[in-house]
This record gives structure tokens, C-alpha cells and sequence, in this order.
């Protein structure tokens, strides 16, 4: 369910993609062999037109057919690619060359019946001459198409791999709350970067598993830390996507205000977030517990009731208290890790809770009956 841009051939360019046409039917009527000097030169010339066009049909519908269809794409792709590379030259582009490889159809049949009706050799010749000239000029006016799609395919490649299937929880807050640190600290393995590639922006991704289960948590530095007014259409693009993606939106909040911004800013950029992704649940979370003026009342609890259940070892559903601040938050130190554990039960029952039972979205030879 991974968009496989990465699978995608480098895309030729038009030069290079005559070149390995023409160069293979040369190979191609090299081979031909007639005693008769009118049949050979017929058949080579054949050969040649006929071998050429198949190349570049070939290569021309195998681009068409690998790259995604936007028809068949999950809305977070469409929107990704939109926000990429736009996706009505997407769209151009494909059928640009699925024209050029219909128009080489042609020149070959039309080309070879020139070759196959006359008895002239010259005439023979010139049909041929005539079908690599038109094919040229074909592949020429495809150029741009091949060149744009094999510098999006650069860009593309670069898109985060977010499994469609697996819930996602996106994690959001101002610059230097404790977002890295907190995916960081719940994250299986190494978190992987990638590049929204329109701006500079990055995507963080991070996953932990439990009861088989994978949990994605995504981080967009850039995007959704800062206030509206200081975003262009790409970067709303961008957040547009994020809102067909998250199953769960984490809002971090440093109450410390050791981030370098004013708890009041922290809550208007709330308030913005809460606007844009409208219809995703969102959960406020405080975090460097440790660093509060007055330590959450439970912390020695929770640390117990954590270390105890994984020292258990078994990833089972399991009562954990959170840890809640003096003002009512839940809250987490990434620093200590107390609180973490708790949270992770509380994301995963939430997201259970959440996920929309769609049977469109479960495996094939799966269904659901509630
Ligand atoms: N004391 C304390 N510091 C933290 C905690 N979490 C993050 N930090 C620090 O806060 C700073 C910003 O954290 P980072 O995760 O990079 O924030 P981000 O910009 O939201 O990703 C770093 O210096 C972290 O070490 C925490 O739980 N306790
Ligand atoms: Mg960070």
C-alpha cells in the first residue's frame, strides 16, 4: 500500500530514447538475410521501422502503466503529488506520451505498407527515412513530457512512505516543544527522515508497534508549528494532506516555555491547528513533566505502574494511569520517560476507538462484520 516511487526506471530522455531504438533496429535488420536484393532490402526496412516502433511503444505504455493513477491513488498521494508536481501536468504528461506511442503505431503501419507495396528500392528507402523522420519529430515533441516526469520522479522519490493502512498519528506543536524528542522516545527504531521536496521542508516518521499493530507518528517541522498567515499554497497543500492522513493529532504544549515561545502563543497556534484539520480528533499533550514548577502529583505512581508493565514484558492492554500536570494536561517527560508509556495505551485506545470501520480499506480476503 507503500506509493512505490522508488521502484520507478529513471525516465530517458528523448535523445536517449532514440538512440536505443534506432540503434536496436539496426541490430535488427543487420540479421535480416535474402538472396534476392529487393526482398532483403524490403524485409531489413520492415524490420527496422517495425523494430523501432515496438521499442518505443513499449517503452513509451510501460512509463504510462507504472506510474501511479491518480484515479487509484489514497487522497494523502493525490494530494502529495498536487502539492509536488501539480497534478494536472501529472496527469498531462502520462497522456502525452500514451498520444506519442498511439502516433508511432500509425507511422509504423503506414511506414511498412509503403516498404511492402513498392518494388523500388529507393522509394523503399524513403518510406523509411520518412518513418524515422515523423518518429523524431514525434519524440521530440515528447521531450519535455519525458523530461518533466523524469525530474518529478527525483522529486516524488523523496515523498514519505506512510503505509495507508497502518494508523497514523501526527504530532504537532511549536518549534522546540519536544515533538523529536517525544517520537523519539516512543519510536521502535531510527526515526526516518524525508523531504517534502517542494520546499524545504521535512517529514519526520517514527512508528512503534503493539499487538502487531504499526503506529506511524508523523512530524512536519515548518508546517504545523507557526502561525497561518506566514504559509504559501504549497505549504497548505501540504497540511491538506496531513488531514486526510491522521488518525490522531497530538498537539505538544511546553508549559515551560522553555521552547522560547509564550504558552498564550502556544494556545493560538491551537486554536489555528484545530481550524485546519477540522474532523480529526485531537489530543493536547504537555510535555517536559520534569521541568514543571510543581512535578504531576502521580508521577511516582506512574513511573511504578510503567516500570512494572514493561518489566511484564507483554504487550497487552493494561490500565496505565497518566500522568496528569497541575493544570489538568496530560503530560510526559521525554527527558525522564515517565508518562511515555501511559500515553502509548491512550493513542492506541483512542485510535481503536477512532478507526472508521471501512471495508474498503482492509486486505484483500479480509472483511469485517460488526
Ligand atoms: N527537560 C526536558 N527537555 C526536553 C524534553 N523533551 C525535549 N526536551 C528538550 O527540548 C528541546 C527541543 O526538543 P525537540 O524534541 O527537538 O523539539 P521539537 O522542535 O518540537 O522537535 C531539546 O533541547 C530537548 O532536549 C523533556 O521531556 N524534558
Ligand atoms: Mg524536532
Amino acid at each position: 500500500m507503500k506509493v512505490s516511487w522508488r521502484a520507478l526506471p529513471t525516465v530517458l530522455t528523448k535523445e536517449e530514447l532514440l538512440d536505443k531504438a534506432f540503434a536496436r533496429a539496426k541490430k535488427a535488420a543487420d540479421r535480416v538475410d535474402d538472396s534476392d536484393r529487393v526482398f532483403r532490402v524490403r524485409k531489413q526496412l520492415n524490420r527496422m521501422v517495425q523494430t523501432a516502433s515496438d521499442i518505443l511503444v513499449t517503452y513509451l505504455m510501460d512509463t504510462v502503466n507504472q506510474w501511479p493513477s491518480l484515479d487509484q491513488s489514497p487522497q494523502f498521494d493525490v494530494s502529495m503529488i498536487d502539492a509536488c508536481v501539480g497534478c494536472d501536468d501529472y496527469r498531462h504528461h502520462l497522456s502525452m506520451l500514451q498520444w506519442a506511442s498511439n502516433q508511432i503505431s500509425k507511422i509504423a503501419t503506414q511506414n511498412t505498407r509503403k516498404i511492402t507495396r513498392t518494388a523500388k528500392i529507393e522509394l523503399m528507402h524513403e518510406a523509411r527515412r520518412e518513418a524515422y523522420g515523423r518518429i523524431s519529430s514525434l519524440i521530440g515533441r515528447v521531450g519535455p513530457s519525458l523530461e518533466w516526469l523524469g525530474q518529478s520522479r527525483e522529486i516524488l522519490k523523496k515523498l514519505p512512505s506512510i503505509d495507508q493502512l497502518s494508523p497514523c498519528i501526527v504530532v504537532c506543536g511549536a518549534p522546540n516543544v519536544g515533538k523529536s524528542a517525544f517520537i523519539s522516545a516512543l519510536s521502535s527504531g531510527n526515526m526516518e527522515v524525508n523531504h517534502y521536496p517542494f520546499t524545504t521542508k521535512r517529514i519526520h516518521l517514527g512508528h512503534f508497534t503493539f499487538r502487531r499493530l504499526q503506529y506511524q507518528m508523523v512530524d512536519t517541522p515548518g508546517l504545523l508549528d507557526r502561525p497561518m498567515e506566514k504559509r504559501n499554497d504549497i505549504e497548505m497543500q501540504a497540511i491538506s494532506a496531513l488531514e486526510n492522513l491522521g488518525s490522531l493529532v497530538l498537539f505538544l504544549i511546553d508549559e515551560s516555555e522553555n521552547c522560547g515561545m509564550s504558552i498564550e502563543e502556544q494556545k493560538n497556534l491551537l486554536e489555528e491547528i484545530l481550524e485546519l484539520l477540522a474532523g480529526t480528533t485531537v489530543m493536547i499533550v504537555s510535555t517536559k513533566a520534569d521541568l514543571h514548577g510543581t512535578k504531576p502529583e502521580n508521577w511516582d505512581l506512574v513511573k511504578q505502574f510503567e516500570t512494572q508493565y514493561l518489566a511484564a514484558g507483554e504487550e497487552q492492554y493494561t490500565e496505565l494511569p497518566l500522568l496528569i500536570d497541575s493544570n489538568g494536561y496530560i503530560t510526559i517527560s521525554a527527558l525522564e520517560n515517565v508518562g511515555l508509556e501511559a500515553l502509548k495505551m491512550e493513542i492506541v485506545r483512542i485510535v481503536k476507538d477512532n478507526s472508521p470501520v471501512d471495508p474498503m480499506t482492509l486486505p484483500d480476503g479480509w472483511y469485517r462484520k460488526d
